[in-house]
């Protein structure tokens, strides 16, 4: 089954929420943000702003009448600045104009004076002089210490991997509409309309009864609306409460790029010790993430980062300790991998290091010490299963590698200015909300007189396909045709306390809800048509559309059977309610069984460089991963493919950085290369792991939003690898991204 949105997406058919048919008399918000990245703030005058043509008001902290507070998980973070400013783009003030472009002329007018403090963009530098965020944490097993003891080789490196800009398609958005007695509707492009609206009701100082936020779809998020949607929506429903007008909020890319939080920067420190064998002893890692000015998610991030220290590995001890460091530079924020990624990047650079030092390949001790059956967890959870092993010998066989390594090989020594690299990818990535509590969902479902469908849960739609997970998860329980489904918008009054959709665990959490509602309904149907047919419950069954007892069809239909439920005033609908069961973590010991379970895969990645220029290409991805049992291999083999080439845009093109006085330098599409069909590799091809999927899983169908990501960093050594074909000097280091410029320079280095 396709993705269910595909045609109204290419016939421009779909509503985002610049598509809502505007209500008479809405207005348009443009925020006021800081030009500087660290200041006391002197004066604001918005007198001119307030003159100028077609403005409606200014609105800034002193107009708000609950907590100017908007940090989700520490509260450190004012919606607007008060005081002082600590960031590029921090939020100041709201312009409210009769249209958009007049908010945005206007706001040339702001007058701020301010008094300049110290920048820091360095997270060392912020480390050192103790800028901490939150307090550090260390993850340990085994005894690190006596590890390197009895280690044959032990070698330091260093491994910085850089930011990445979400560039979802639709920017930042929120339309707010006043209904009757202070209430407020509000869509908003969100993950998670729940922090909107428990955000909208603490800045306004109201219950969050008042607040209702709903959501169709996202024009893509990538963990960049987890957190980040919050603000743009509450300042729309501030203006509201203040206006009693609707009114729109939509940031133009470079505000959205220059205000919104990013992935996290990370600049690491570690050391690794392998005996004679390649078994990797110990390994000891301290990550300083950049956090930005505000702690956001990133004391949830800095936590993952933590649990996937040793990738698809198992070391026996493991020490890892991660400051989140506080910076002027807007806070960073939840990206695809969350943390994940940036834990993986130094693990695989550790063994590039022992590789690149004892001469071997970096697959020969990546292969030799994949996690079995049984391996525990540095923090504690039991392995249980061989998947990273086997996906790791299906690559190998199915795609025939080590010829693909002699075709390499026999490439580079026929040319002399074009190079050929291969790097393998092992991956392996916890599926849960790492905070047990959020690991919860629920499902609304109504089955209608005339036999369709409606279905509500906390899901958000952001492109990667969960409503048509969800549809099929509701037919296959019912067993009828597709298109008596419908899955209606994401409401926070028809499900409440949702957490975000997120840590690729909205199709798990939310249809599993959706499955338990369901079964529920039809366990009544079922009960119904015994009755009808004279048979006992336990021989019914409903099949495509019909009654069968014993499994001989009969002539009852699903139209009749729910007409005859209803006259019958039997209840047809149903919340389903979802918690994952088994987990847990105890933060005192940092031990625990976080993940409901893994998903695991295996890349090879192949490069082409050109050794003149510094230019290359993906040439080809080759990947085995471990689905479970897909129910839409269709949209999860496309999550593959994006994921991977996402992963590849950050460790190769995808360059941001901040100058000294804090400003992002990458502010623009035209100064940001995020990979287009021509920077795509030429071929992706994914091979499914028959495994036998997760009870956790839906429908044993195993989470595939983030896990693929991780490939992607095969890039970096697969390019690695080219250079050293050409540069036999070339000594590496482990600093993402690659671009083509540092490619060149690394070519030529001595
Ligand atoms: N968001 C979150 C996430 O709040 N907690 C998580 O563990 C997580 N993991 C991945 C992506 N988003
Ligand atoms: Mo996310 S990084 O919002 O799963």
């Amino acid at each position: 089954m396709k993705n269910k949105d595909s045609h109204s997406h290419v016939s421009g058919k779909s509503v985002f929420i610049d598509d809502i048919p505007e209500l008479q008399g809405t207005l348009h918000a443009v925020p006021v943000l800081s030009s500087i990245a660290h200041a006391r703030i002197l004066s604001t005058d918005f007198s001119e702003v307030k003159k100028a043509a077609g403005v409606i008001a200014v609105l800034s902290a002193k107009d708000i009448e609950g907590h100017n507070q908007i940090g989700g998980i520490i509260p450190d973070e004012p919606l607007f600045a008060e005081e002082e400013v600590h960031f590029i783009g921090q939020p100041i003030a709201v312009i409210i104009a009769e249209t958009h472009f007049a908010a945005k002329e206007a706001r040339q007018k702001v007058k701020i004076e301010y008094e300049a403090k110290e920048v820091i963009t360095d997270p060392r530098i912020a480390k050192e002089k103790g800028h901490l965020l939150f307090p550090p944490r260390t993850f340990s097993n085994g005894d690190t210490e006596k590890g390197f003891q009895e280690s044959d080789y032990v070698f330091y490196g260093r491994a910085d991997s850089g930011s990445q800009e979400h560039l979802y398609l639709e920017t930042q958005g929120s339309y707010a509409i006043p209904l009757e007695n202070n209430n407020i509707k509000v869509y908003s492009s969100t993950q998670g309309p729940t922090l909107v609206q428990k955000t909208i009701a603490s800045v306004l100082g109201l219950s969050m009864h008042h607040i209702e936020v709903d959501v169709t779809r996202l024009g893509g998020a990538f963990g960049g609306k987890e957190d980040q949607a919050t603000p743009w929506a509450v300042m729309a429903a501030l203006a509201v409460k203040k206006l009693k007008r609707p009114v729109k909020i939509i940031l133009d890319r470079e505000d959205d790029m220059i205000a919104t939080g990013k992935r996290h920067p990370y600049t690491s420190d570690f050391k690794i010790g392998l005996d004679k064998n390649l078994k990797i002893n110990a390994f000891e890692v301290s990550y300083y993430q950049n956090g930005g000015a505000a702690a956001d998610l990133s004391p949830a991030i800095l936590e993952r980062t933590l649990f996937h220290v040793t990738n698809a590995y198992f070391i026996p001890n493991v020490k890892a300790t991660a400051y989140s460091c506080k910076t002027n530079i807007t806070p960073f924020t939840a990206f695809r991998g969350f943390g994940g990624p940036q834990a993986m990047f130094v693990m695989e650079s550790a063994i590039a290091l022992a590789a690149e030092k004892l001469q071997v390949k970096a697959s020969e001790i990546q292969s030799k010490n994949l996690l079995k059956e049984k391996d525990e967890f540095h923090y504690g959870q039991i392995c249980d299963s061989n998947n990273a092993r086997l996906c790791w010998d299906t690559l190998n066989r199915s795609f025939n590698i080590r010829q693909l390594e002699e075709d390499i090989k026999s490439f580079n020594a026929k040319h002399i200015f074009a190079k050929k690299g291969l790097a393998i990818m092992p991956i392996c990535f916890g599926i849960s909300f790492t905070k047990t509590s959020m690991n919860q969902a629920r499902a609304l479902v109504h089955v209608y007189q005339d036999g369709s469908i409606g279905v509500s849960t906390g899901a958000i739609e952001m492109g990667q396909g969960v409503n048509t997970k969800l549809m099929q998860v509701a037919a296959s329980v019912f067993s009828v045709d597709i298109s008596r489904i419908k899955i209606e918008s994401t409401n926070t009054t028809r499900v409440a306390n949702t957490s975000p959709t997120a840590a690729s665990s909205g199709a798990d959490l939310n249809g599993k809800a959706l499955l338990l509602a369901c079964q529920e309904i039809l366990s009544r149907l079922k009960n119904k048509a015994a009755t009808i047919l004279d048979a006992d419950i336990l021989d019914i069954e409903l099949k495509n559309e019909i009654v069968l007892v014993d499994k001989n069809p009969t002539k009852l239909r699903w139209e009749t059977l729910i007409e005859t439920a209803f006259l019958d005033r039997i209840k047809l609908s149903e919340v389903g309610h979802y918690s994952t069961p088994t987990i847990n973590f105890d933060k005192s010991i940092e031990k625990g069984h976080p993940f409901a379970y893994h998903v695991y895969g295996t890349a090879a990645i192949t490069v082409h460089l050109n050794c003149i220029t510094g230019v290359y290409e993906i040439e080809d991805v080759k990947i085995v991963h471990d689905f479970g049992q897909s129910i839409n291999l269709t949209l999860d083999k496309g999550q593959v493919e994006g994921a991977v080439v996402q992963g590849i845009g950050w460790v190769t093109t995808e360059e941001l950085d901040w100058d000294e006085q804090g400003n992002l330098l990458a502010n623009t599409l035209s100064k940001y290369k995020v990979p287009d069909i021509f920077s795509a590799p030429k071929s992706i091809e994914t091979i499914p792991l028959k495994t036998k999927g997760s009870e956790m899983a839906i429908l044993k169908s195993k989470a595939v939003g983030e896990p693929p990501f991780m490939y992607g960093i095969g890039a970096f050594f697969a390019l690695q690898d080219a250079i050293k074909a050409f540069n036999k000097d070339y000594s590496p280091d482990f600093l993402a991204p690659l671009t083509p410029e540092k490619v060149l320079l690394a070519l030529y280095s001595k």
